[in-house]
């Protein structure tokens, strides 16, 4: 579009809007919306209806943002990014838009007694839980700095009806329901009515030279529903697509008019069962049909839209790389790779050259975790079945590549053998696979990891053969948090101070927090920096008494571990502290002891058995601690349940400590660690992810690392590391670890954590607690000290807020930007900024 036309349409737009009620105050803007889009009025109204109307409101202006957002990527012909993404971890979404459309304090004025708070309202918003854990919500915390930043940006995923399961605790045991978080209809999405792409399924495909003809079995309707993330300070947003899958038009129709109801509904669930469940697991791909069916759906979908949408701005797919750019979120999405090539071959009509030297310009690829198991791999069976055509086509692609890599290694069959995008199932045929990963890095033309220790580790052992091929694709991009969820929103005694010292503009440039330096010595900000903890304490104390039943002291240090249960996490180490200190409390050893609320929350995959035992064995624990009239002033144990984005905002605020205490070399990044020293708390954690880039910010001495770092981990595991031997010889450890497998904690069935017991202590302790759990022990008692001293504990809990401005979302994406999409920042009125 020319830039006349853009003024001309950007013109018009404004008058539009002046046109709309936007200038109407709040209070009328809720009533209008309550009578006409729920049908009621403010005297009859409840907390829910009043959440609808105010989210119509906000609606209402995210809609017209959308739109001259639209207008100006397009006048700009803006390149854009695509970030594809299995998993968006949005949470609500009230809050952050009444923030970003600036009606925040407006609308708790209107919300006053005798009618609900605005809290109370917010509260009816159910999360969208569209992910599991980090990277979902990784993806999540990008979409708000992308917009921030006014990166001319898409996020494109699956719309689930059933997100991530909500987690209940019965009898101590993890109980999982499901969720639908979108059952009365969300309103904050906007279904896309003309907006539709056709995914195909199996058959059979036929080649003949680039091209090749796709017979598929089955086809599924892709349809659009469209969220618009808010940017911050500015009038751009960002759109987040999720498609939902349709049986085709053509129903089964026949079966129906027949009265064979059954069949009919049959045949629509064959479809629309791909867009039903997240599958609830963050650490192993799935090996399910299922589950490659949902991938690739919303991969074609995604594709296809964005070939549409080029296409209808420059009516070529020739200038296609220099205008598009995909970001691959981890290897779920890699199928896109030869999706892409695909879409331009065979149904568009380019050469293969032309297409793979474009498609290789326009992918990148984030890899989030170093676990073997994590790396997924489908069975080649499975894929020619599922999808023929992209088998061939990856079968093209690994040639050519091997073909190069033959050139720069002759003669290396074992290179090839590793770097081969098939796993060659040691030539049974039924077991080859094929691996996403390298699928991934042969077509993109940049990779990273998330923190600088994870991107080093990942080119020095998963993809070492790859980084000697192509040395220059392999960045590390650390990961960022948001600021405006995880402080303004969550922490609004914090912000207020802030804003206070250092101006309000830290929401925007989170760097501007080094001038919290400077009075980290101020006893009076210190003393309101306490005060505002406390707070948060007492509101998290609160959501405890009421959800656990659990009265947690608000004095005593509040001691987070929050996240996915998982045994590399070591929530197990946590809980032989908490037994050791119960222990020592029971000999008396209470000197230099400070009252400690150890708090617990996260979910456990359903089908992984050890994570919850440990859910449960913190669940037994804390029965039994916070039942001994003797210990309890000094100790309480919290499981808190169903984690998610909501209950995270609630525990961010208020926690002291933060635990960080995964195996050094297994935790890619973290995200919970920057979240909790941003909100204050001091971290206890080892030499793993950005735990060491924390400690690097926020200065060794206000940090508490512990245990042996990753050469160490790596050297013990080397000369044979010896569990029973720490466990004999450790009186100590070794009462805890009895109390545990003698059914102390249990006594209806004593031998209810055996198994647990014997991973540690017989079956190799492959995450080495045993090994760490000393000087961790001996670092927790380096905590208390230190909290008994509050003025000092005080100091560093602030140099850790004024050291966290690089681990802004914002920071991450702005390099991502830079470096790896090659974008350009806009503003609506189409500057450059
Ligand atoms: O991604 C997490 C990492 O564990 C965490 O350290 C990091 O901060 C966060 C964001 O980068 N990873 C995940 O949430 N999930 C996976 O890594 C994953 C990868 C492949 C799978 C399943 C899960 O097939």
């Amino acid at each position: 579009m020319a830039y006349e036309t853009y003024y001309w349409s950007t013109s018009l737009m404004s008058k539009a809007i002046e046109s709309q009620p936007d200038g109407e105050p709040l209070r009328a803007q809720i009533d209008h919306k309550l009578l006409c889009q729920v049908a009621t009025d403010r005297d009859v109204a409840g907390k829910a209806e009043y959440y609808h109307a105010l989210a119509q409101v906000a609606r209402e202006q995210l809609a017209r943002r959308w739109v001259e957002t639209q207008h100006a990527d397009r006048a700009n012909k803006a390149r854009r990014v695509y970030y594809l993404s299995m998993e968006f971890l949005i949470g609500r979404a009230m809050n952050n838009a009444l923030s970003a459309l600036d009606l925040r304090e407006q609308a708790a004025t209107v919300f006053t007694p005798p009618g609900p708070s605005l809290n109370e309202v917010m509260e009816c918003e159910p999360d969208a839980a569209l992910g599991n854990g980090g990277l979902g919500r990784l993806a999540a915390c990008f979409l708000d700095s992308m917009a921030t930043l006014g990166l001319p940006s898409w996020g494109y995923g699956v719309r689930y009806e059933y997100g991530m399961f909500a987690q209940s605790i019965v009898n101590g045991q993890q109980v999982e329901k499901p969720e639908a978080w979108v059952q009365d209809r969300s309103p904050w999405e906007f279904p896309r009515a003309g907006r539709h792409h056709t995914v195909h399924f199996g058959g059979s495909a036929e080649h003949s030279g680039d091209w090749a003809e796709w017979h598929p079995a089955d086809s599924v309707e892709a349809k659009a529903f469209d969220h618009v993330i808010p940017g911050h300070g500015t009038d751009r947003v960002s759109t987040l697509r999720l498609w939902k899958a349709a049986a085709p038009s053509e129903i089964d129709l026949g079966a129906f008019n027949t009265g064979d109801y059954q069949r009919a509904a049959e045949f629509k669930n064959r479809f629309e069962n791909i867009s039903w469940v997240l599958y609830p697991n963050d650490s192993t791909s799935a090996g399910r049909e299922l589950r490659l069916r949902q991938e690739y759906f919303f991969v074609s979908a995604s594709m296809q839209d964005i070939l549409s949408r080029h296409d209808d701005e420059y009516g070529s797919f020739d200038n296609l790389a220099d205008k598009v750019a995909i970001h691959l979120n981890d290897t779920h999405p890699a199928i896109g790779v030869a999706e892409l090539m695909r879409l331009l071959v065979d149904e568009h009509g380019l050469k293969w050259n032309a297409a793979w030297e474009q498609c290789r310009r326009i992918f990148s690829y984030t890899n989030h975790t170093l676990m073997p198991e994590a790396l997924e791999t489908w069975k080649v069976t499975l894929m020619q079945r599922v999808l023929p055509r992209h088998m061939l086509i990856i079968y093209r692609i690994n040639h050519e590549f091997l073909d190069e890599v033959v050139r720069l290694y002759p003669g290396d069959i074992d290179l090839m053998r590793r770097v081969s995008l098939i796993d060659d199932g040691n030539g049974h045929e039924k077991d080859k696979r094929v691996r996403m990963a390298h699928l991934s890095i042969v077509g993109s033309h940049r990779i990273n990891g998330v923190s600088q220790l994870h991107s080093d580790l990942m080119v020095q052992t998963i993809f070492a053969d790859f980084a000697r091929l192509y040395p220059e694709r392999f960045h590390n991009k650390t990961n960022g948090v948001t600021p405006r969820r995880w402080l303004a929103q969550s922490n609004l005694g914090l912000s207020a101070l802030l804003d206070e010292r250092i101006g309000k503009e830290w929401r925007l440039d989170l760097d501007r927090l080094e001038g919290l330096r400077s009075v980290a010595d101020d006893a009076a900000f210190g003393k309101a920096f306490a005060a505002a903890k406390r707070d948060n304490k007492l509101r998290l104390a609160d959501y405890v008494a009421r959800e656990v039943g659990v009265s947690l002291n608000p004095d005593s240090l509040f001691d987070v571990q929050v996240k996915r249960i998982h045994e590399y996490k070591r929530q197990l180490l946590n809980v032989l502290h908490v037994i050791t200190r119960y222990n020592a409390l029971l000999n008396g050893e209470t000197a230099g002891v400070a009252p400690r609320s150890i708090i617990f929350a996260g979910k456990a995959a359903s089908s992984y058995h050890m994570a919850k035992q440990v859910i449960r064995l913190i669940n037994d624990v804390a029965a039994v601690v916070n039942n001994d009239p003797r210990t309890r002033d000094l100790l309480q144990v919290a499981f808190i349940p169903n984690y998610g984005v909501s209950v995270a905002e609630l525990i961010m605020p208020a926690a002291n400590l933060s635990e960080q205490i995964s195996t050094a070399g297994t935790e890619a990044s973290g995200t919970g660690n920057m979240k909790l020293s941003l909100n204050g708390a001091l971290t206890i954690g080892t030499e793993d992810g950005a735990n060491i880039e924390i400690r690097d910010q926020v200065g060794a001495d206000n940090i508490f690392i512990f245990g042996n770092n990753t050469a160490q981990v790596a050297a013990l595991r080397q000369t044979g590391y010896q569990p029973s031997e720490l466990y004999q010889n450790d009186p100590v450890l070794k009462e805890a670890l009895d109390k545990i497998d003698g059914g102390f904690f249990s006594p209806g069935e004593r031998s209810r954590y055996h198994d647990v017991f014997n991973c540690l202590v017989h079956y190799g302790d492959h995450y080495l607690l045993l090994a760490d759990y000393a000087d961790y022990v001996a670092t927790q008692a380096r905590v208390d000290a230190l909290y008994l001293t509050p003025a000092e504990w005080q100091r560093k809990a602030i140099l850790n807020v004024a050291g966290m401005g690089t681990f802004s979302a914002d920071r991450t994406i702005r390099d991502y930007a830079d470096d790896t999409w090659k974008l350009q920042t806009l503003t609506n009125r189409g500057t450059a900024q």
